[in-house]
């Protein structure tokens, strides 16, 4: 063994680092919003009552190993401030194994942020602990007004937003290429500071008073001490039936859910939350007193996760959508049927939608596949091998978000009141500048990983002729 290897096998490997700092995000947030706590619980009996009454599902969760992630499974939302903050976030996340994933321009819906996704990008990674952190930066250039602007990016330039250790433990981590357990320990401590909420404002009323008339988001991100977590959403296997819970527990959910309508056959991210919480918070005043104020951010959020789509299927998903839209706002009475009206040209079962080449599958060996392989090699094609009874599909999950659900999700809990102004033009750019990185392509994730389980299946069946017949998006 080379002095290398004794190395590497003392750090703690990224999984279980994310897996402890999800853990302790978690237990935090229900300290800080008991809500949290109730909604989870109720999340846990959906999810039991769905496992035990929809037995292919249950099938599908545990051949894809899918299941055991679930209970554990989350993702929170945080919003930054300043390029520089966004860069250290990256190097943070990065100690985790979460990498970002995908760019999302927000400010096409009136919110002046743009964002990204981290999270694990291995299948394997993502079935031991898929945690995920929805990131904006905030976009202080689309604020017209200079003086207002000046006087943000000021108390922005004036903060740090981690500890000392957390930035020393980072830079080791990159240095050594890991954590040993007590610096892994240590770690998820201090960068779990970073995320705590803070009520004492770094700012007085009057400031607050005018980010928050610019726009309610500005003022969440600019006041405080760092970018608190805003809401963490455990994943739900019916969506339908929390909404309706939810009530019942004293809780009360925003009217709609956002996304795709039910169906049978779950695509993409459906989503709903509860309203932020108006809480009490103060306002550091010139003489040093602090003045008692309030501040609404934090919420709760449910979502249930379906089959990845093609460029194809995300296609026809936005234009169904759109179309919707276009004819009824979100909220509104008619709504949620006419949602399911467009739906209806969005074929529901899976073996339309493989046809069709609008979601991804993961293909593996059936049993009786694995079976005949062991003593004969096989070959056809994909569509002739699973005709056969040869090969399984199962579906590819959506591990990552929608804009306009996104844009949904921000503005209920915004509240009301607070400019609707249209901002304008994504910049992938100048935020991958800021970030110090790409974002990585989720589409060619999908993709990727369709085609290494048939690589995998090509390889078990010797079948070296396997070609998918249905189009494969590249
Ligand atoms: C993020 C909202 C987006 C989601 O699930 O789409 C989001 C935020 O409010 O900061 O978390
Ligand atoms: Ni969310």
């Amino acid at each position: 063994m080379t002095n290398d290897n004794i190395q590497t096998n003392a750090f703690v490997a990224k999984n279980d680092i994310r897996a402890q700092f999800s853990q302790a995000m978690s237990a935090m947030y229900k300290e800080e919003v008991p809500a949290y706590g109730a909604l989870m619980d109720l999340v846990a009996d959906v999810n039991a009552v769905s496992l035990e009454q929809d037995k292919d599902l249950h099938e599908q969760l545990t051949h894809t190993d899918g299941l055991a992630r679930i209970t554990e499974e989350r993702h929170g939302a945080i919003r930054v401030g300043t390029e520089k903050e966004l860069f250290t976030l990256r190097r943070l996340f990065a100690v985790m194994g979460m990498e970002p994933v995908s760019y999302y321009d927000l400010s096409v819906a009136g919110i002046p942020v743009h964002s990204t996704a981290f999270r694990p990008v291995d299948e394997a990674d993502l079935n031991q602990n898929p945690f995920r952190i929805f990131t904006s930066l905030l976009r202080l250039e689309l604020i017209e007004d200079e003086d207002l602007r000046a006087a943000a990016q000021e108390v922005l330039d004036n903060r740090e937003i981690f500890t000392t250790a957390a930035l020393n433990l980072i830079d080791r981590a990159e240095a050594q290429g890991g954590l040993n357990a007590e610096d892994a320990a240590q770690f998820v401590t201090e960068a779990l500071e970073t995320f705590r909420w803070h009520s004492k404002a770094n700012i007085d009323r009057e400031l607050y008073n005018r980010l928050h008339d610019e726009h309610r988001l500005i003022a969440d991100i600019v006041s405080f001490h760092g970018p608190h977590i805003n809401h963490l959403t455990p994943r739900t296997l019916d969506i339908d039936a929390v909404q309706v819970g939810m009530p019942k527990r004293g809780i009360d959910p925003k009217a709609v859910i956002e996304g795709p309508p039910q169906r049978k056959c779950p695509i993409l991210l459906r989503q709903t939350s509860f309203k932020a919480l108006e809480e009490k918070v103060f306002f550091k005043q010139a003489d040093g007193s602090w003045e008692e104020g309030s501040h609404t951010a934090r919420f709760g959020e449910i979502e249930q996760r379906g089959i990845a789509l093609t460029p194809k299927g995300r296609a026809l998903y936005d234009e169904l959508l759109d179309k919707t839209r276009a004819a009824v706002r979100a909220g509104e009475g008619a709504y949620e049927d006419l949602l399911v009206e467009s739906f209806a040209a969005f074929p529901d079962s899976y073996e339309e939608l493989r046809a069709e080449g609008l979601a991804f599958f993961r293909y593996s060996l059936s049993e009786k596949g694995a079976e005949i392989a062991k003593s004969v090699g096989i070959s056809g094609t994909v569509d002739g091998l699973l005709e056969a009874g040869i090969l399984r599909m199962d579906p590819i999950v959506y591990e990552d978000f929608l804009p306009v659900s996104a844009a949904g999700i921000f503005q209920s809990n915004l509240g009301d009141g607070g400019a609707e102004v249209v901002y304008s033009n994504p910049s992938q750019a100048a935020f991958e500048k800021a970030l110090g990185a790409k974002v990585l392509d989720e589409l060619a994730l999908y993709a990727e990983l369709e085609q290494a389980s048939l690589t995998d299946c090509y390889e078990r069946l010797s079948a070296k002729s396997l070609k998918s017949e249905a189009p494969v998006a590249a």
